[in-house]
């Protein structure tokens, strides 16, 4: 498959193609263990990713992959380079990619699981699938998947398993030594159990002869790069080594008199990672649901020309290499795609294999689940000082109070900003999750609260540690529990809006999956004022924009905000290419709620994302468009311009995302019918558009070009630092004086009442 993407097929833009063939052959007896005997249909896995040819080509023997997808790998409709839920078509549970990730994301669903089943709504017929990783060595450094370790260990997760493709050997290096004694340990604290599965068959016979325990000891101690670099080597160049070391290890001698060059390389390379016997017996020997760690020693590269060389992680085999490896694998030309071709078993006899592998024998592994009828979320009336997160809260709370379906399903989780971003009065109500029964102490022992957190199965809510990374992991899982157990789920997750940034690969992780979530980030920008810059988010807003996957909302009311819950809870369960998962962007700063009847064209404007909050008179020379928090300042300015600038417009944007996608949409269709140009067009062609929001200017700054109007973009472009909110929108330029100062410098040669204006701020100056 590498070879034909790289050599056979016609390159037509020069750009390298790649795969990994060596990463790729560290894995295939592992994989062809697991899937050919070990795995059940009900077993969910994230497959490294640079394996991904590995898991393509076992797809096809089992009929679930096409030849076509196969010759077209990396290439555009084809197999995907790392295996991908939504790209691929042949049952993949997880994508990867990012290396690391689709490791913890496995822990993170065996507790979905947990959570599905203690519910009682996995159907009685479906067994529990294991969790099942097939993890790169080097994956272990990155600190997401010691984050989600320990996030494990406290929530005494069942049913994991990580298959470490032992081989020692990184992108650029190979490991450090002795590496898995590091990994053991770390294993071992956290619950898990270790098996290491270093020996193959041939190896350990030896090993039980005389001469057996020196050549264990000398393999034992041999260093990685030494081991790597005599894999490649071959023969002459082990028995060189182990006659060098023979003093120390008389037994050696037997040995070598024993084995040929030929028989010594393989029985020196016959490591359990490539002896299918060993592995199944290390496999099969686990029968509990305690997580478990294999440490599966392999070779990298095994069985090809450049296997064991520290640089061939790209390496590719060349034409002449690879007629020699079709000719020892006895695949003759032309015969390259055929299933069965070079093995000694008759067509049938394979087919009946097959047929009756038990990873097979479930018609389709992936669910559809119901969707859950989404009641209307209650308006607030109006009138009383108010944020969005005190809103969020209160929706939430009353959602908990009720019996709704969806109020069963929704499931919140926090990393460590429950009490703070809101969630408190929903936990109180619905209480927190945990496999075990945990009491609230602070209850039992009547030291007043207003939390209660006890810990039972029947909670809703998943308390996380602090690793944002954990939240998004976690969302991600969640998100996916209809495919892959059957159950619908309405996640909601809550962080401070800043520490997005913390996680954002595997939120981008979550998204790419295809996973839904609502992600609710607060609180956001300078607003959050005397909690300094550290805490002030800035770029969010471009981030929520740009993510694919997730429509991002930044509400100013509450009322505009039960409106976006709403059609959120639809489009969590909308089917794949129609939802997706939401991100609502929320304020602590306090504003006098409208009281106003919510039309069906308001609600759908909102969440189209924008309506007038003050229509403009036709031809009409100016608008302030703002969006969240800074809605009064907005206008303030406003009120303060009428006077001279009559029919001035004020355009509320409930999302900056959901009106730019309308606008490329109908920009790719050529049609000028958006939503955004269609509320823009009373305005005179030269009218100014001020647009603000605390967050980056660039969110709104696009508005000019869609609407053909100069715009004058204020927002938040530096570090923000201590203050109150008076200080900051002044520092930052984003209160009704900076509007004014704004719309002054931009009509001041263009329309009428601009020069008076300029004029009259500076005489008030
Ligand atoms: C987050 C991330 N960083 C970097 C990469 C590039 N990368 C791909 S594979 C790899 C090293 C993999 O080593 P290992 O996990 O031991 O797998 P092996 O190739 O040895 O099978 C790196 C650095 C990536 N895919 N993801
Ligand atoms: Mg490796």
């Amino acid at each position: 498959m590498i070879h034909h993407a790289n050599h056979i097929r016609p390159n037509r833009d020069g750009v390298k193609v790649g795969g990994h063939q060596a990463s790729s052959a560290s894995l295939v007896t592992l994989m062809t263990a697991l899937y050919f005997d070990v795995l059940r249909p009900q077993d969910r896995i994230a497959v490294k990713p640079h394996a991904s040819p590995v898991y393509h080509a076992i797809q096809y023997l089992l009929g679930k992959q096409t030849r076509e997808k196969l010759e077209r790998f990396r290439a555009f409709g084809g197999a995907q380079s790392y295996p991908s839920r939504t790209k691929d078509a042949d049952d993949v549970d997880f994508s990867t990619g990012s290396v690391g990730l689709g490791v913890a994301i496995t822990l993170m669903s065996a507790i979905v699981q947990e959570f599905v089943k203690l519910k009682r709504w996995l159907p009685t017929d479906q067994p529990l699938g294991r969790l099942v990783a097939l993890v790169g060595d080097a994956e272990l450094d990155e600190g997401n998947v010691f984050e989600a370790l320990l996030e494990g260990w406290k929530h005494d997760v069942r049913n994991v398993w990580w298959v470490i493709d032992y081989n020692r050997q990184s992108l650029d290096s190979v490991v450090t030594d002795r590496l898995f004694d590091r990994i053991d340990s770390v294993f071992k604290t956290m619950g898990w159990r270790v098996v290491v599965v270093k020996y193959g068959k041939k190896l350990q016979d030896v090993f039980k002869g005389d001469a057996g325990t020196d050549l264990k000891e000398w393999l034992d101690t041999c260093p990685n790069s030494l081991y790597s670099a005599l894999v490649y080597k071959g023969g002459p160049g082990w028995r060189e080594h182990l006659q060098r070391d023979m003093k120390r290890y008389p037994g050696i001698r037997r040995v070598l008199e024993e084995f040929d060059d030929t028989r010594l390389h393989e029985l020196m390379m016959n490591l359990a990672g490539h002896d299918m016997a060993a592995l199944l017996d290390a496999f099969h020997g686990i029968q509990d649901d305690q997580p478990t760690c294999f440490i599966a020693y392999t070779i990298k590269g095994y069985g090809l020309p450049f296997a064991g060389h520290k640089d061939n992680h790209a390496g590719l085999m060349t034409l002449e290499q690879m007629e020699t490896f079709k000719r020892t694998m006895r695949i003759a030309e032309g015969e390259e795609w055929s299933r069965f071709t070079g093995l000694n078993l008759p067509a049938d006899e394979i087919e009946r294999f097959l047929a009756a592998v038990p990873f097979v024998q479930q018609k389709s592994r992936m669910f559809e689940a119901l969707a859950v009828s989404v009641p209307s979320v209650p308006v607030p009336t109006g009138g009383e000082q108010m944020s969005t997160q005190q809103g969020f809260g209160r929706i939430l709370s009353d959602l908990a109070g009720g019996n709704s379906e969806l109020a069963d399903r929704i499931v919140t989780t926090s990393p460590d900003v429950t009490i703070s971003t809101n969630l408190g009065g929903w936990v109180n109500r619905r209480g927190l999750f945990h496999r075990n029964k945990l009491a609230d102490v602070f209850k039992d022992e009547k030291a007043l609260s207003p939390q209660q957190w006890a810990m039972s199965p029947s909670g809703q809510h998943l308390e996380l540690g602090i690793a944002e990374h954990n939240l998004f992991l976690m969302l991600g899982a969640l998100g996916l529990a209809a495919p892959l157990f059957g159950v619908r789920l309405l996640p909601i997750g809550t962080l401070y809006d800043p520490f997005i940034c913390r996680g954002l690969d595997a939120l981008n992780y979550a998204c790419y999956q295809d996973s839904r979530f609502i992600l609710v980030a607060t609180p956001s920008g300078v607003t959050l004022a005397p909690e300094g810059g550290a805490h002030q988010s800035i770029s969010t807003p471009l981030i929520g924009m740009a993510q694919d996957g997730l429509a991002y909302f930044e509400p100013a009311y509450v009322d505009e905000l039960a409106v976006i819950l709403e059609w959120a809870f639809h489009h969590l369960q909308a089917p794949s290419q129609q939802g997706g998962s939401v991100y609502l962007r929320l304020s602590t700063r306090p504003l006098r709620q409208p009281r106003r009847e919510l039309t069906d064209s308001l609600r759908e404007e909102i969440i189209r994302g924008a309506y007038w909050g003050v229509r403009p008179t036709s031809r009409a020379e100016l608008a302030i468009v703002y969006c969240g928090a800074i809605a009064q300042e907005a206008q303030e300015a406003h009120a303060a311009l009428l006077d001279d600038i009559s029919g001035a417009g004020l355009l509320a944007i409930t999302s900056p995302d959901q009106l730019h996608a309308d606008w490329l949409h109908h920009k790719r269709r050529g049609s000028v019918d958006s939503h955004v140009e269609r509320l823009l067009a009373p305005l005179s062609p030269d009218a100014v558009l001020v647009t603000i929001l605390d967050g980056h200017p660039a969110t709104l700054s696009w508005l000019g070009s869609a609407a053909r109007r100069r715009v004058r973009p204020l927002g938040v472009d530096r570090f923000g630092q201590s203050g109150d909110t008076l200080d900051l929108y002044r520092a930052y330029g984003i209160d009704a004086e900076a509007i004014l100062d704004a719309v002054a410098m931009a009509t001041v040669e263009e329309c009428k009442g601009g020069r008076e204006l300029v004029e009259k701020k500076s005489h008030r100056k």
